[in-house]
């Protein structure tokens, strides 16, 4: 067995990649054990659209039937985000499902990994996974960051949620050595809100100059990916003190219910969810689909630098 009998890429992209066409690669975790079902559904079809629409190739990923999916037909994104007996992929996990075939939602982590075995550069997600608050006493630190140091895929999302330590994720990244960059911002975001009051490394200008720095780092050839803060429209971004309230009450929620491990970060989010009546899922859908964006522009102006080599 090697890689070609795992990798089950869709037709369209495989043309866009041997091309040199903008591909933007999205999770599904984010679709089985971040949002409910069906509005999961119009999501996925929505952010599709918008790559769509700014000239790019959407694959989405999950390990279905033991096979790593780069691209999913509309029955796979149905199975994925009704999410009946879908687990949560993460690194760990990666073998055991290929080997069983379970059908896995990939995280931040598992989407990068699906991204750089298919060749794709780039990457949307909403928000990453990180270190937890007072995660230093069960040491949960999400395996994002650690994929994050070794491999080579830029990561487009809103920040972090308040639900983590933001200060501490930071500090990880800096130690393991990977660029965070702001898009036209100084303050890494803090998913709902702009700012999370800790800086990124740089604040890019433009999208064209986020692409140059992917593009430098793969020169010199650094496998660590890089992360691009992109803050929610101000529109609908939620103010940071009732977030701070509201994501106070799910933390303790979390503790009564004595939830761990990899089912700590969907139940902080439904809870949120369910505490902000809706509010919070409309921002989440729109910082999403923003961040898909954003991504695209980032992968077609990638593409231009590539051609000109
Ligand atoms: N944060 C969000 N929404 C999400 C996730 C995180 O605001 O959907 C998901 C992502 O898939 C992320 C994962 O990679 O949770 C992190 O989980 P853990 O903390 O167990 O590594
Ligand atoms: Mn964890």
């Amino acid at each position: 067995m090697n890689l070609k009998d795992y990798l089950s890429i869709t037709p369209e992209i495989q043309e866009a990649l041997a091309a040199g066409k903008p591909v933007v690669a999205l999770e599904s975790t984010i679709l089985s054990h971040g949002m409910p079902y069906p509005e999961n559904l119009s999501f996925a079809a929505e952010v599709e659209k918008e790559i769509r629409a700014c000239g790019a190739h959407p694959a989405t990923m999950a390990l279905i039937g033991g096979k790593i999916k780069v691209g999913l037909s509309p029955e796979e994104l149905e199975l994925m985000c009704r999410g009946e007996n879908v687990g949560k992929v993460s690194r760990r996990d990666f073998a055991t499902y290929l080997a069983t075939g379970k059908t896995g939602a990939t995280t931040v982590a598992s989407t990068m990994m699906c991204a750089a075995l298919a060749g794709i550069h780039v990457f949307a997600t909403g928000g990453i996974g990180g270190v937890h608050r007072h995660g230093e006493v069960p040491m949960d630190v999400s395996a994002d960051l650690q994929e994050l140091a070794r491999t080579p895929v830029a990561v487009i999302c809103a920040g972090a949620k308040q639900i983590l330590d933001i200060g501490r994720t930071l500090e990880y990244l800096e130690t393991m050595g990977v660029p965070v960059i702001g898009n036209q911002t100084a303050d890494f975001p803090a998913f709902f809100c702009r700012k999370s009051g800790f800086g990124v490394d740089y604040a890019a200008q433009s999208e064209a100059e986020i692409a140059s720095i992917i593009h430098a780092q793969r020169g010199i050839g650094f496998t660590a990916g890089i992360l691009v803060g992109n803050p929610v429209p101000e529109e609908y971004a939620l103010d940071h003190e009732y977030m701070e309230r509201i994501i106070n009450v799910a933390l303790q929620a979390a503790d009564e219910a004595n939830v761990h491990g990899k089912n700590i970060t969907p139940f902080l989010l439904a809870k949120v969810k369910e505490l902000t009546g809706g509010e919070s899922f409309e921002t989440n859908v729109q910082l999403a689909l923003n961040n898909a964006r954003c991504a695209a522009r980032i992968a077609a102006a990638l593409c231009e630098l590539k051609k000109a080599e």
